[in-house]
């Protein structure tokens, strides 16, 4: 009789936790969470305020990156990380905390506005559908979530304070001095008195309005600007760097990427880049995702140095200003604004064949390889292995550290956006350069000792050499020498010489750019900001907000044939005369004055820049969040200096884009004085990808996985034999597994315990349908080891458990807890397991206290039949805020075991320790015994061989 088929089993245990039973209890259980509010975690005041016992607890706020609503519903591999915090929240909760949970929806993006534009339906439509079937699906799965505080960033109650924050960011500036965030007025009051001066001078008050919101737009965090973009035509929108691929092209539709010089939106994230850096160090996030964020920001420590050229200077930024001697060349950007200025009208002397490209003058030159380099990417422009590309510009400059000439390229491989967009090049030391100089017939000289036997004549090396370690040779000018230094040494003598006569200085230069923040889309948050006639932006009042999206009839920003690059932007929004241009009194003394609206949106990263504190304050519609509120949930405390959410899981994916501008958010905000938490997400979680088996026909078509059957190792679909991989799960490979399928056979409980029994929780693993059986019958035997499968009565005895049981009981209780608290959740089920197991294989009723205790600890797990078999136990109260157990220690340790100490390998001691005793504590113990001590009479210890817990052999 197959244990799953419930007809068979109801005829011979009509008490059997079946499936159908799970359905039962787990959809009643459900539907008495949300009547009872068992979730609901009290505010310190406001309208979610509960009782003051309950809100005096130490909190802890645990979330889990918000989905974005898709219409295609969820598979079992999207609520791998819901289901760990939501046991990570059951088990806070059971150990004194007041716990914050819930889950909002990141409702904004592309796909609903790709239907909007092919169907015509309105993205809300499809957008709150997707919504409405999600919240179902994970309502099923028994999360604890506090669904007073959900909400969807689409929500105009919502976005509202997303335009807020966007106009705080507008109004405020970056004080180098004070090293934070300030109001833009205080900028305005210091122009105004003249305590600071304009870099153009002047005084503030001859500037006419538009020239004072040029002034401003210099300094404002959130900026419009003539940049070159990356300019999509295929989509039709502009993207920021982060969307797009390193081959160059969109991540999203994988269309070609131009750069465009456009007036874009941008938030001056660059202002924040050190203490972007700075502050990671007291997160607690996975080392890899640090990595990745402080890789991207790119801190590099260099120096700036003036090359004379013709009575001006062509500034370049370098990492090794201590390479000077060797710079033979110089390379100017192609779009680098002083290249026309240097480029003459004919060749000059000396100039070689190889140099000019077969043009007849450098400017024919320039202009033609200006072209050639616009159609590319930055990333295909310093791509490693290609070969280097330039032209001469016909002028030479002067190497300020001894006097050479040197001849001026223009080549793809510098950027403009990156220091100055400038180098000096210095073959023997970069391997791009050394490329370039071989290509280019240009002088190649040695400037450090080579420590690899290849000797200093640079005509026979086969690449740039570079080590730290080498000694500078040929570095010897009128003011200074580098002969004979180190690396380290030579950059500090030679950067210290430059800023004394005035040639450079050092400075520390970032990869990070500033945020591109206006998209060509109709589904994003519209911008808060109308221009006058003059094109001067003003902020919209608050009392202004939310500004809602305007109903439109055509979805759609213009596209584009991917490949033209001459294309521009044509917004859906810019479409809508009525809405565009209005009339508006904006409360600044100028009364009803036409006005047009901005008609870009904001990127689908907006929303994600600052959810968690709308969790906090959900329905506050006078304020960002009360600040006793944030202060409670989000605050700074002991082991958290910047504050922020106590646990945050999600995808490693979102290492730089989510991750760094909603830091960048939090952080403006706390200069602004709005929040206490300089760091929205304290510790960071990544879960593993759930992935599935793929299997292929022989054309390579994915088959439908539910139909493949396998036979002795292979695999075959209507009897054809089809490969096997592993892969990501989605219905494109059609592997998906629904939640609802699982549920349907096993229950959510079992789900539950499936997933977060299949490994580490950072780890992906490969979903096994098969396996899942397991935690089920899991289930049934903790079932009957409470409830008498034949009447349904409870069958534990009140009389004391035995010690073996007690044994059991209290080492799992030990284990369990703190497996927990390390979100360790597959070992956590293990030891539960084992404990089941154990009141099995004993027989006979368990001791209610044992019963008891084995309920509590697999609650946060599999809440649902806790929940019953805690009622059927006699509790009248939900399982959820129980205390979970607390072990005897007494119980916990095993009796103990018997080491022996050796000296030289004859023993000197024995000593009773505890079988889990650790190496360092076991050398301890053995080092500080009398009669080691005394065997040892001070003889000098060598060496300690300790193996735990039964020898530890010292060597004198
Ligand atoms: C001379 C030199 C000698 C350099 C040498 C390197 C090695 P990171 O570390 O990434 O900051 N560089 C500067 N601006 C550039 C631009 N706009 N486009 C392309 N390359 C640029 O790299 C800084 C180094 O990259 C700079 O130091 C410069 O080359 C180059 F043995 O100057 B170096």
């Amino acid at each position: 009789m197959s244990e799953t088929n419930p007809a068979a089993a109801e005829v011979a245990a009509p008490h059997r936790y079946t499936a159908v039973v799970a359905a039962e209890i787990e959809a009643r259980w459900q539907d008495f969470w949300d009547v009872e509010g068992t979730y609901a975690a009290p505010n310190p005041k406001g309208d979610l305020a509960g009782d003051p016992e309950s809100a005096a607890k130490p909190k802890k706020f645990i979330m889990d990156m918000f989905p974005y609503p898709s219409g295609a519903g969820l598979h079992v591999g999207h609520p791998l990380g819901y289901i760990a915090t939501d046991v990570s929240a059951r088990f806070q909760r059971m150990t004194g905390h007041n716990v914050l949970h819930t889950l909002g929806f990141d409702a904004f993006g592309l796909p609903a506005e790709q239907h909007a534009v092919q169907t015509g339906e309105h993205p809300r439509i499809t957008t709150e559908a997707a919504i409405n079937n999600m919240k179902s699906q994970l309502r099923r799965l028994g999360l604890g979530h506090d669904r007073r505080r959900s909400f969807a960033t689409i929500d105009p109650d919502y976005y509202k304070w997303t335009q807020w924050i966007f106009l705080q960011i507008f109004n405020s500036w970056y004080d180098d001095e004070a090293n934070k965030a300030r109001p833009i007025a205080e900028l305005v009051a210091q122009f105004e008195s003249g305590e600071r001066a304009l870099s153009g001078g002047g005084s503030w008050s001859a500037l006419s309005a538009a020239e004072r919101a040029d002034v401003l737009g210099e300094y404002r965090l959130a900026y419009a600007s003539d940049a070159p973009v990356n300019w999509c035509p295929g989509l039709g929108t502009v993207l920021a760097n982060e969307e797009v691929t390193a081959d160059g092209r969109s991540e999203r539709g994988n269309f070609p990427v131009f750069k465009a010089k456009l007036r874009q939106w941008n938030m001056r994230i660059t202002a924040y880049a050190d203490r972007l850096l700075d502050d990671l160090n007291e997160l607690d996030w996975p080392e890899a995702i640090k990595l990745q964020q402080r890789n991207w920001i790119g801190r590099s420590e260099g120096a700036r140095v003036d090359f004379p050229i013709d009575g001006e200077n062509i500034t370049v930024f370098t990492t090794r200003p201590d390479t000077l001697f060797g710079a033979t060349y110089m390379v100017l950007a192609p779009e680098h604004p002083l290249v026309d200025k240097f480029t003459p009208d004919a060749w000059p002397e000396g100039t070689r064949d190889v140099w000019t490209g077969g043009h007849a003058t450098p400017a024919d030159a320039v202009t033609a390889y200006r072209a050639q380099a616009a159609s590319k990417s930055d990333v295909e422009r310093q791509a490693e292995a290609k070969d280097k590309t330039g032209v001469f510009i016909g002028s030479y400059a002067t190497n300020p550290v001894n006097g050479e000439k040197i001849p001026v390229f223009v080549a793809d491989y510098v950027l403009m956006g990156y220091g100055t967009g400038a180098i000096m090049a210095v073959p023997a030391g970069d391997q791009r350069d050394f490329e370039f100089a071989r290509a280019f017939e240009l002088p190649i000289t040695c400037i450090v000792e080579p420590t690899d036997g290849r000797g200093t004549d640079t005509s026979t090396w086969e690449d740039a050499f570079g080590s730290y370690d080498a000694k500078i040779i040929n570095s010897s000018g009128d003011g200074v020498s580098l002969d004979g230094l180190g690396v380290v040494e030579a950059k500090a003598r030679i950067t210290e010489w430059l800023a004394r006569s005035g040639i450079g200085r050092g400075t520390v230069n970032f990869r990070l750019r500033d945020w591109l923040f206006s998209r060509q889309r109709y589904w994003g948050e519209p911008f808060p900001i109308v221009y006058d006639e003059d094109g001067v932006a003003h902020p919209l009042p608050e009392s202004m907000l939310p500004l809602e999206l305007p109903e439109v009839e055509d979805y759609s920003p213009r596209t584009f044939e991917p490949d033209d690059a001459d294309t521009r932007p044509e917004t859906p929004l810019s479409r809508n005369a009525d809405w565009v241009d209005v009339t508006l009194d904006l409360g600044d003394g100028r009364g009803p004055r036409p006005y047009r609206r901005e008609t870009n949106t904001m990127p689908n990263w907006a929303g994600s820049c600052w959810y968690e504190l709308r969790y906090l304050d959900p329905h506050n519609s006078e304020k960002l969040v009360d600040p006793e509120i944030e202060r409670y949930w989000m605050g700074p405390r002991e082991g958290q200096p910047h504050g922020g959410v106590d646990l945050y899981v999600g995808g490693a994916e979102h290492a730089v884009l989510h991750l760094l501008y909603a830091r960048f958010w939090s952080k403006v905000l706390f200069d602004l004085g709005h929040v206490s938490s300089a760091e929205p997400f304290h510790r960071l979680f990544n879960q593993g990808m759930i992935q599935a088996f793929v299997y292929r026909d022989s054309r390579g078509f994915a088959v439908p996985a539910a139909e493949v059957e396998e036979r002795d190792g292979a695999f075959f679909h209507e009897g054809e034999k089809v490969s096997r991989v592993l892969g990501k799960m989605g219905k494109s490979l059609k592997n998906a597994v629904t939640p609802e399928s699982i549920c349907v056979e096993y229950g959510a409980d079992t789900l539950r315990l499936y997933e977060m029994a299949m490994g580490p929780l950072d780890v992906s693993r490969p979903w096994d349908t098969r396996a899942v059986v397991g935690q089920f019958r899991l289930l049934q035997r903790l079932w009957r080891n409470v409830v008498d499968e034949a009447t349904g009565e409870v069958t534990v005895v009140d009389t004391e458990p035995g010690e073996d049981s007690l044994r059991a009981l209290h080492k799992a209780i030990d284990g369990v807890r703190q497996d927990l608290g390390g979100l360790r959740f597959n070992t956590a089920i293990a030891k539960v397991t084992e404990l089941n197991n154990h009141l099995t294989k004993v027989g006979g009723p368990v001791s209610r206290s044992v019963a008891e205790a084995l309920v509590l600890l697999i609650a946060p797990l599999a809440p649902h039949i806790a929940e019953e078999l805690w009622r059927k136990l006699g509790h009248a109260d939900s399982v959820v805020h129980q205390d979970f157990p607390v072990a005897d220690p007494a119980y916990v340790v095993d009796e103990a075991v018997t080491c022996v100490v050796q000296i030289k390998g004859k023993v000197k001691a024995r000593l009773e320790v505890s079988p889990a005793i650790s190496e360092e504590e076991l050398e301890k113990v053995a080092l500080g015994d009398e009669k080691v001590v005394a065997a040892l009479a001070g003889a000098p210890i060598r060496k300690v061989i300790v193996r735990a817990p039964k020898l530890v052999n010292i060597v004198t």
